[in-house]
């Protein structure tokens, strides 16, 4: 027996010898893992086969989901985009500032320079940080030219590398811009772009049918661009106009190479890779077509799989997969009809984007919000699923205190513990956004005020919530809000409004 005391008495001495303190107390408190935010654009709860074992299959997305944390209630803060990814960038909630809303390709960025934001954070500690892939927060100040460079712009508000498409893939314009720049532009072509009038003499999705290949079903009968018909107005820039069906390519290009030059640095990363599908247009490539049986809808969710499980693939042959955090969620709910005609509702099947969810985009149901959550961490996160309420707002205070930054985001808990699967405690409340209406999730009830307005989005044939009344719902035992409970739970009705009105400050 004191033989063995001795014995591990020396060893420890060894150990302890052998790394300074400096360093273990970093290992120990301060793990600084590459953080690897993969987000997809209207990717559905039930749109990933480890969420509901569908027709669809998505074998690198659930290898994540499978073998991390897969968050049964991960909410994105809005059932659109801008909302949601302003949310997730600064950790404060969209409804705070009036100018979150779906943005056109000309709008100001809506990010103060002089905010805190999610990369802002991680460069402060030590990160290089990078976004590659779907912008959508606005650029400049109000009057771009596309020619020069684009201030502020990703660059200004944490990112020291940025490679974007600045709004949609259905907005003009329609290039790639990199750090400010559009990238592959010819001076002698200047790109002018317009959300009001057309160009003199420029084709238009609405007058020049017979040069489309994709048709438009409502909106998105603009400029029209490899064929496609757009939302706004754009001349010039031939040689910069992105090739829609190579996007994916293109953007898992820039997102190798910048983990594989990362991966020899002793700087960590942050890449946040908002991708594009299956947003519309949904153009995956010819080698895709078909191959899900469902139409270029999950066509673009095949691709979007096969992207991730690319990006995976170059973190474990730079040998830093166990080194990094990979985080996957989607910024709202799904959408079969979003504006062109794509077979999305004819080719559908069996298939349900939504799960078991009511509504879709632009609702205040579950639908709307709700979207896959999942975190991974080789050998650090246990496999498992999570039933705590996690949202996308969390992300900037619970990756802070990840690092060993006192940051805090104005709405952002830090769920750090809950995140990397050590607690079962997520958040208590969060106020839900669509298209400038909010909601309540409290425990596990969900309420809804009275909003006016259609019940249906008729072109899109999206429930979107409105009723005149109040609606209440009990989320375990009805997750497809098909009850409402108001009348017959005043109490609870009375309290979920004073929780509702306390957050809003109403
Ligand atoms: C809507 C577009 C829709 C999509 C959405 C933004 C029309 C009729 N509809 O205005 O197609 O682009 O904006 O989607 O124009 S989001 O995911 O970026 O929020
Ligand atoms: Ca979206």
């Amino acid at each position: 027996h004191l033989l063995w005391s001795v014995f591990s008495f020396l060893t420890g001495l060894l150990f302890f010898s052998a790394c300074s303190p400096a360093e273990q107390s970093a290992e120990n408190e301060n793990p600084r893992p590459n953080i690897l935010l993969i987000y997809l654009d209207d990717l559905g709860y039930g749109d990933v086969s480890a969420y509901q074992s569908g027709t669809l299959q998505t074998p690198n997305m659930d290898r994540l989901a499978n073998g991390g944390l897969r968050f049964t209630n991960g909410y994105a803060s809005s059932a659109t985009c801008t909302p949601s990814r302003y949310a997730l960038l600064t950790g404060t909630y969209p409804w705070r500032n009036q100018n979150a809303k779906i943005l056109p390709g000309t709008a100001p960025l809506i990010i103060d320079t002089a905010q805190m934001t999610l990369p802002k954070m991680l460069k402060n500690q030590g990160f290089h940080t990078a976004v590659i892939g779907k912008w959508h927060l606005g650029l400049g100040t109000g009057v771009v030219d596309w020619n020069a460079e684009i201030a502020p712009n990703p660059n200004h508000v944490g990112f020291d590398y940025s490679h974007i498409l600045a709004a949609t893939q259905d907005r003009v314009p329609t290039v790639y811009i990199e750090n400010g720049r559009v990238v592959n532009l010819d001076p002698n072509d200047p790109i002018q772009v317009d959300y009001e009038k057309n160009f003199e003499g420029e084709p238009t999705g609405l007058e020049n049918p017979e040069l489309l290949t994709m048709k438009w079903h409502h909106g998105h009968n603009n400029s029209i661009v490899n064929g496609i018909p757009r939302i706004g107005f754009m001349k010039g820039g031939k040689s910069a106009l992105w090739s829609d069906v190579d996007m994916a390519d293109h953007f898992l290009e820039k997102g190798k190479a910048y983990i594989q030059e990362k991966s020899k640095s002793d700087k960590p990363f942050f890449l946040f890779f908002p991708m594009q599908q299956p947003h519309v247009p949904r153009t995956p490539h010819p080698r895709f077509e078909g191959k899900s049986g469902m139409g270029p809808r999950g066509d673009a969710i095949l691709e979007a799989d096969w992207v991730i499980g690319e990006l995976l693939k170059t973190l474990e042959e730079a040998g830093i997969l166990e080194n990094t955090l990979v985080i996957l969620s989607s910024d709202n709910g799904p959408v079969l009809n979003d504006g062109y005609y794509d077979d999305a509702v004819e080719k559908l099947g069996d298939h349900t984007p939504a799960g078991p969810l009511r509504g879709g985009k632009y609702s205040l149901f579950e639908a709307g919000t709700k979207v896959p959550f999942i975190t991974y961490w080789k050998g650090k996160i246990q496999p498992g699923v999570s039933d705590a309420m996690v949202t996308q707002i969390d992300l900037l205070s619970s990756l802070a205190a990840l690092v060993g930054s006192q940051e805090r985001g104005p709405d952002s808990e830090n769920l750090l513990e809950t995140l990397l699967g050590k607690s079962e405690k997520g958040r208590e409340s969060v106020i839900l956004e669509a298209t400038s209406r909010t909601a309540l999730r409290a425990g596990d009830w969900a309420l809804i005020p009275p909003y006016p307005g259609p019940e249906v989005q008729k072109q899109v044939n999206i429930e979107l919530g409105n009723s005149t009344d109040y609606q209440l719902y009990i989320l375990k035992k009805d997750p497809g809000q098909q009850t409402n409970l108001a009348a017959s739970n005043p109490e609870k009705l009375e309290e979920m409004k004073k929780i509702y009105q306390g957050i809003k400050g109403v």
